[in-house]
């Protein structure tokens, strides 16, 4: 299993920067804290913009991401694609990981927030990233949290694809005909990710909740109308 990397420091181009034109700013080191910095060159601003796109599996949320990061600019994280990779390099991680998906399982959580940290460090530029498939726990959000805390820039809004479970199981039998997805050819494998997700992803939406960041978005109608959905609520925010 990979080792988690934390110990990182937030150059100061990332951290969020206000509408006013600033005289300086704050350098963050993991381990000392906030140390002020002073940059007089920037004057423009930059606000970094973060999103989670939520829901179960099959809702929608890799179709949509695609149209999402073009239409915004975003760096798009996705912990499947990443993990997918992984196992088409045939590393020991991906070897690790496909245990789990082929039976619908969740991946450890120290695995994907080790991925995803590496992932935030290799897009030091991004000015803002859409996190599609991640986090899939309370575990995975307080991680994330703390990630984007370093960074002072927290998520923005949680974008959550509601869609029925028949829908749900349509959609991955169809895809599976034609992806070569092992996790999505067989529907008992289906229905389990589907439990997991009620079981254990579900509880991840009332973590934002409580900062009243979750949109609930009808996944459910032509790909269009729900991207218009979303960036509707987007738009409202930003
Ligand atoms: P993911 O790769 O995240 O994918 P997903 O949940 O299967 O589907 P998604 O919601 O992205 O569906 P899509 O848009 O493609 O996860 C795979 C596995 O990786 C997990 O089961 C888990 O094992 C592991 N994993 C990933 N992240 C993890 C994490 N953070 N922690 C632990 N484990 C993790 O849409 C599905 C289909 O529907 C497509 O064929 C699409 O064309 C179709 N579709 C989309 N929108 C539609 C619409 N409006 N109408 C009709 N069809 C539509």
């Amino acid at each position: 299993m990979r080792k988690m990397e934390f110990g990182f420091s937030v150059s100061p181009r990332d951290a969020i920067f206000t509408k006013e034109p600033v005289k300086s700013q704050f350098r963050v080191s993991f381990f000392l804290g906030l140390v002020p910095d002073v940059d007089t060159k920037t004057s423009c601003i930059i606000h970094m913009f973060n999103i989670i796109l939520f829901g179960p599996p099959g809702s929608g949320k890799g179709t949509q991401s695609e149209r999402l990061i073009s239409k915004y600019g975003l760096r798009h994280l996705s912990t499947g694609d990443l993990l997918r990779s992984e196992i088409a390099n045939k590393t020991p991680l991906g070897m690790e990981a496909r245990n789990f998906m082929d039976k619908g399982q969740l991946v450890p959580d120290e695995v994907v927030i080790a991925m995803i940290s590496s992932a935030l460090d290799a897009h030091p530029d991004a000015r803002g990233f859409l996190f599609d498939g991640f986090p899939r726990t309370p575990a995975q959000a307080d991680a994330l949290d703390r990630l984007l805390d370093l960074k002072k820039a927290p998520i923005s809004i949680m974008l959550a694809l509601e869609v029925s479970e028949e829908e749900l199981i349509k959609r991955l039998l169809k895809r599976g005909e034609t992806s070569g997805r092992s996790d999505d050819t067989n529907e008992e494998v289906i229905r389990a990710r589907i439990v997991e997700y009620h079981s254990k992803t579900a509880a991840v939406a009332d973590h934002y909740r409580q900062f009243n960041k979750v949109a609930l978005i009808k996944g459910e109608g032509s790909i269009d109308e729900i991207f218009t959905a979303l960036c509707k609520e987007i738009d409202s925010r930003m």
